[in-house]
């Protein structure tokens, strides 16, 4: 009886050290969800960063770019800018005309603020040419992919498919939480 009692109480408090360990990180996941689906951070290029010689339209296909999300170009300085421009700028690589802002900082942080098409260039001579140019569309956070997505540098399907990767993140999140607890109710 006293034994089954022990048991009981060692029990019990392994359930509430697991509920416990499940509620923190339940709610640091959702803090960390929230700030996910508000907005992301996305370094052009990945690792490359924003030079000659890489294919942007590649990179740009890879992300579903929504509404608060921010763009950093980064590169030397003195090599490189980043001048946002016209679509017709952006194919023409003639900077004469069409240019919205200018940036040069080899940091630069360009927040996507509206549900629409982004395009930039590199103005130093023939780098534009040279493939230094990034085309992007901006959809809105709650669109599911389709509907609100601006006119279009990326294909539609390619919404749903970047909304899938982010829900993705989301599940194995979950599961590194399930797992986290779980190794907690063994250890105890
Ligand atoms: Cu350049």
């Amino acid at each position: 009886m006293l034994v089954s009692c022990g048991v009981a109480l060692r029990l019990s408090s392994r359930l509430r050290l697991l509920i416990c360990t499940e509620q923190f990180f339940f709610f640091f996941l959702c803090l960390l969800a929230r700030h996910h689906l508000e907005a992301a951070e996305y370094t052009v290029g990945d690792s490359d960063g924003w030079d000659t010689g890489i294919n942007y339209l590649l990179w740009s296909n890879k992300y579903n770019f929504t509404v608060g999300d921010v763009l950093v170009f980064k590169y030397v300085q003195v090599q490189h800018n980043v001048y946002q421009v016209t679509e017709e700028t952006y194919r023409s690589c003639d900077s004469s005309t069409g240019v919205t802002r200018t940036y040069n900082s080899g940091d630069d942080r360009v927040t996507l603020g509206e549900a629409t098409s982004y395009w930039f260039i590199c103005t130093i001579s023939g780098h534009c040419q040279a493939g230094m140019r990034l085309a992007v569309s901006v959809a809105n956070p709650s669109s599911d992919g389709g509907g609100a997505t601006a006119a279009a540098p990326s294909p539609p399907e390619q919404g749903n498919g970047a909304a899938g990767g982010r829900m993705g993140w989301w599940w194995k999140a979950w599961m590194l939480c399930l797992s986290l607890c779980l190794l907690t109710l063994l250890n105890c």
